[in-house]
């Protein structure tokens, strides 16, 4: 099998442009000689309609805007490989997975859901997570998300879902957020959310970064291997960074500071080198296990718990070239989680089908045309040749007169493959059923799994579920919707539910007057089914908690450390920190009061990265304040200690050496310095690399949680 890995940017290549050394053409490649003039009749007349240099460059201009995605609008990409470490050829017969140290190449789009396409990255939202393997048999799309479950069972309750989300059609507020009636509103009458509603209120919804992120393919799918035999499968990405969050005031903050924040985080890490990496696992469920199980496969509001079915890994996904151009590649990339390969089929998960017929069908709204396939980053690696004609912007020039299968006249081609040949057959399941309009009784559960996911929170998750779920219901002004929530939430945790409650200055509705206990009623039209709660099995996985998540190997790698930094700053302090984090692969990042460069206590100057006015504490992952003599204008600066107050607040590391420790007794939080906090790091002795050790040591925790106020101690 050939290694494809640069097969696509080969293929890229052929639709790149550049125009260094090049003359200025018209669209029709005449030179153009004055782009700064349209033609006049007189240097102060009229333009004249003949200007076919002014006419063309408007109007390309006026149509140079597509509908944006309807769902998931704004999102970043990036090209890389897949590697197959572990191929599974008894279970599949999907060439891309079936041989040790096959590289294929994939593009990716990371998105947030509600947002417009030019809205901040921090929303609290579920993040979209879309690979696209360009395999030699064709392309295959994995259009998952960061989270394994969903928040509704059956397509056709997705547009009221979006609907609701979306900014409100009155007024189109708000922006990027959940936090509204008409979201609450629905999913208070939709108790199959409420699992999913326990993973978008966590802090998954806030990651630190796309990097540290897992990925989830959701449903269940089907591999089926050359005997054309068939396992059940769950798709699994697990970050090699580990899975880590910002903290909620924090993504506020970052949301104004820098909206951009996780695009930028993704570019410059791919730029610097720092090329993120995925492993790709696999729950294999065999056949004979369909209906093991409390939950059903085939609801997407259920995970198979990684207790009952380990997630074995298969191979890996590296991320290591940026786009070269926004729009071309990851605005007009198109994924569909009906492109499979031979080896790897669909489920009847009632929400997959549907999906499978919106992909293709949003893509004629946005693209514009049944032949966005031949658009450069969706264009196969493998050939395509079929009798598919013409439509807008057509590229491809089929040659004959044969467009029609079949046919004698042009010999029969393109020809069918046999099974054998390639040729790809669903998998040959038997279905003898009445037509209905009903949803399975084995889909009634929608409490036993959020309850799983709760429970397996250690009580820092749980206090940041609870203040999430308080920030947006308190932003819901319909009291009712805030009571009939309440009422769901008490159905997955009493305690849960109160703690909210209390937030929201109200109390917990007796249960009976909860949607879910009076079954089939008004408020709940879920059809034949009374919704209710069927006890997990299995009662804890660290899988689900990102704390205690088994991919969190502790790591600095790729993080950025602020050094604050004023006239008279030790030099051997700065590079030592500078130095330890470079070896982690980690950065420093100098900030003063303004940009230039500081002058240091050995006369030298060290350039400034950015002043205090154009950065932002919640923009870095810890703080160090390098020794100076005397206390500097550090401590003197309101900027400074907002600075602080923020890293501390946001329960990061902070660490000052030699004088610079002073400056921490100026902070708000001065009177809470105590030694039993793990992320405070002061030294006496300037610049040594025990302290530069114990500081990377400690923010490979990533956050100091016990600083926080923990609603569960
Ligand atoms: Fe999507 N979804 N979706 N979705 N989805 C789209 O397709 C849709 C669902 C997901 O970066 C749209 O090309 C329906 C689940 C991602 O380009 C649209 C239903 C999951 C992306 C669409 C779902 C996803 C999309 C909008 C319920 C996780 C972004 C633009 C039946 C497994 C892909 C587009 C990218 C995008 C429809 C539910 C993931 C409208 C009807 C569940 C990551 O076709």
């Amino acid at each position: 099998m050939k290694n494809l890995q640069d097969e696509k940017q080969r293929d890229l290549l052929q639709n790149k442009s550049d125009g260094t050394n090049k003359f200025l053409t018209t669209d029709q490649g005449v030179r153009i000689n004055d782009d700064n003039n349209s033609l006049k009749a007189g240097e102060r007349g009229p333009s004249l309609l003949e200007d076919f240099i002014l006419r063309e460059k408007i109007t390309h201009f006026d149509h140079e805007r597509i509908p944006e995605r309807i769902v998931h609008a704004r999102g970043s990409g990036a090209h890389g490989f897949f590697e197959v470490t572990n191929p599974i050829p008894e279970l599949t017969k999907a060439g891309f997975l079936k041989e040790a140290g096959l590289k294929t190449p994939v593009f990716v789009r990371f998105s947030t859901v509600a947002g417009f396409r030019g809205s901040t990255d921090l929303a609290r939202d579920v993040r979209g997570f879309a690979v696209k393997f360009y395999t030699q048999e064709g392309i295959y799309d994995l259009v998952g998300n960061n989270v394994p479950v969903f928040f509704i069972q059956d397509a056709s309750k997705f547009p009221d879902l979006i609907h609701a989300v979306k900014p409100e059609p009155h007024n189109e507020i708000p922006q990027a957020a959940s936090a509204h009636d008409t979201f609450w509103d629905f999913i208070s009458l939709m108790p199959e959310s409420m699992h999913m509603i326990m993973w978008a209120m966590s802090d998954r919804a806030i990651p630190r970064s796309y990097r540290m992120m897992e990925g989830f393919g959701v449903h269940t799918f089907r591999l089926i291997n050359e005997a054309n035999e068939s396992v059940f499968v769950k798709f699994h990405w697990k970050p090699k960074l580990g899975t880590h969050a910002v903290v909620w005031d924090e993504a506020l903050k970052i949301s104004g500071k820098n909206p951009d924040f996780h695009r930028q985080d993704l570019w410059e890490a791919i730029d610097m080198g720092n090329f993120p990496e995925w492993e790709l696992g696999v729950q294999i469920i065999p056949q004979a296990d369909e209906h093991k199980y409390e939950f059903d496969l085939l609801d997407p509001t259920k995970i198979v718990p990684e207790e009952l079915v380990p997630v074995k890994i298969i191979g890996r996904m590296v991320l290591n070239k940026n786009p070269d151009n926004f729009f071309a590649e990851t605005e007009q990339v198109a994924f569909h989680p009906g492109h499979v390969v031979p080896g790897i089929d669909f489920t009847n998960d009632p929400l997959l089908q549907g999906r499978l017929f919106s992909y293709t069908d949003t893509q004629l709204s946005r693209l514009g045309s049944p032949n966005f396939h031949e658009i450069p980053i969706n264009r196969s690696v493998a050939p395509v040749h079929n009798n598919q004609r013409d439509g807008h912007m057509r590229q491809e020039i089929n040659k004959g007169r044969v467009s029609y299968h079949p046919n004698s006249l042009g010999g029969g081609c393109p020809f069918q493959a046999k099974i054998e040949e390639g040729g790809f057959s669903s998998f040959n399941e038997r279905v003898d059923a009445h037509k209905v309009r009903e949803r399975s009784e084995s889909f009634a559960d929608h409490f036993g799994q959020a309850k799983l996911f709760f429970n397996s929170q250690t009580p820092t998750e749980k206090s940041h579920i609870v203040k999430a779920l308080r920030f947006e219901l308190g932003k819901v002004e319909t009291a009712a919707i805030r009571v009939r929530m309440l009422g769901l939430l008490s159905q997955v945790d009493m305690q849960l539910a109160e703690k909210v409650a209390e937030g929201l200055g109200t109390s917990v509705p007796p249960i009976l007057e909860t949607p879910i206990n009076k079954g089939v009623s008004p408020e709940n039209e879920m059809g034949n089914q009374e919704p209710r709660s069927i006890e997990s099995s299995v009662k804890s996985s660290d899988a689900l908690s990102m704390i205690k998540n088994p991919t969190n190997t502790p790591t600095i790698a790729s993080r950025k450390v602020a050094i604050l930094c004023a006239d008279g700053v030790s030099a051997a302090s700065v590079m030592n920190m500078k130095n330890i984090l470079l070896k982690e692969d980690a950065k420093g990042f100098v900030i003063a009061k303004n940009l230039g460069s500081v002058v240091t206590d050995e006369g030298g100057a060290i350039p400034v990265d950015f002043s205090l006015l154009t950065t932002s504490s919640v923009l870095f992952d810890a703080v160090y304040i390098p020794h100076s003599e005397g206390l500097n204008d550090l401590a003197k600066n309101d900027d400074v200690l907002e600075f602080l107050n923020d890293a501390y607040k946001h329960c990061k590391v902070i660490g000052a050496d030699g004088q610079a420790i002073g400056v921490l007794s100026e902070t708000p939080f001065a009177s809470k310095l105590n030694n039993d906090d793990s992320g405070i790091i002061l030294y006496s002795d300037p610049a040594t690399e025990t302290f530069a050790l114990d500081f990377i040591n400690a923010m490979a925790s990533h956050r100091i949680w016990e600083r926080e106020e923990n609603l569960y101690n």
